[in-house]
């Protein structure tokens, strides 16, 4: 059976992930791969309407536990499919977040107890692992400000430029966070590499790719 390989990308808000998912693809794209980029959490039909009930905070009512459930909901859908399919044809894929933001982001910073999270990730994941996790990682308020950034460009497109469930997280919280990534990475080396997201975009681009050469040989 042909087998891809997978990479995600990780990291806290604003960290650049979508934007280095992006020329990764076309990077493996112009070296012959068929590439699926896919996000989380999203990715289906059903993946990207419990997304909707996630960033829209309609679903803070059921306390970061319940949280944590409906993010490994929408990826038990995803790996089924999306990834594993996408994987056994031979094509990489690369997914913006995963199941380490759910370590992070509910368990890290929410609080919700680590065998609980483990749990959850092992009956949402099975063996569909990452083959590399890319952790960009930069101070918390760099990635606010980019983020910021952003939304207000949205607004000007279509007047919309409010932070989402996380982006509004206190800055307790987004350091919580920020450690959380690097200890998943200190924890999984063989599967994690730190990048130092503060670069400019074709740096940080740079860096991403020697990693997947070393790691993957694409
Ligand atoms: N979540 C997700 C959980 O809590 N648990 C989970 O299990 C999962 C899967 C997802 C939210 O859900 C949470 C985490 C998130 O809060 P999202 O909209 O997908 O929501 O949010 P993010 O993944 O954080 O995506 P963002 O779009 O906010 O950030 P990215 O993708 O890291 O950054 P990107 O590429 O969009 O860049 C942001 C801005 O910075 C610029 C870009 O042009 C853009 O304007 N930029 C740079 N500027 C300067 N230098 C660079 N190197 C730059 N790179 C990008």
């Amino acid at each position: 059976m042909a087998s891809g390989k997978f990479i995600t990308l990780e990291g806290g808000e604003g960290a650049g992930k979508s934007t280095q998912a992006r020329l990764l693809a076309e990077r493996l794209r112009t070296v012959g791969h068929g590439v699926v980029e896919t996000r989380e959490p999203g990715g289906t039909k059903r993946g990207e309407k419990i997304r909707d009930l996630l960033l829209s905070g309609d679903a803070k009512q059921y306390g970061q536990m319940g949280e944590a459930v409906l993010f490994c909901a929408a990826r038990d859908d995803h790996v089924r499919d999306v990834i594993r399919p996408a994987l056994e044809r031979g094509d990489w894929v690369i997914c913006d977040r995963f199941s380490d933001s759910t370590v992070a982001y509910q368990g890290a910073a929410g609080g919700v107890r680590p065998t609980l999270i483990r749990a959850l990730n092992r009956v949402a994941v099975g063996n569909t692992r990452p083959d590399l996790t890319l952790i960009l990682d930069l101070p918390p308020e760099a990635g606010l400000k980019r983020a910021q950034a952003r939304n207000e460009g949205k607004a000007k497109s279509d007047g919309d430029d409010e932070a989402d469930r996380f982006e509004g997280m206190e800055q307790r919280f987004h350091e919580a966070l920020r450690d959380g990534f690097l200890k998943i990475a200190a924890k999984a080396p063989d599967r994690c590499v730190v990048i130092d997201a503060q670069q400019a975009e074709s740096a940080v681009a740079e860096r991403i790719w020697d990693a997947v050469v070393e790691r993957l040989n694409p």
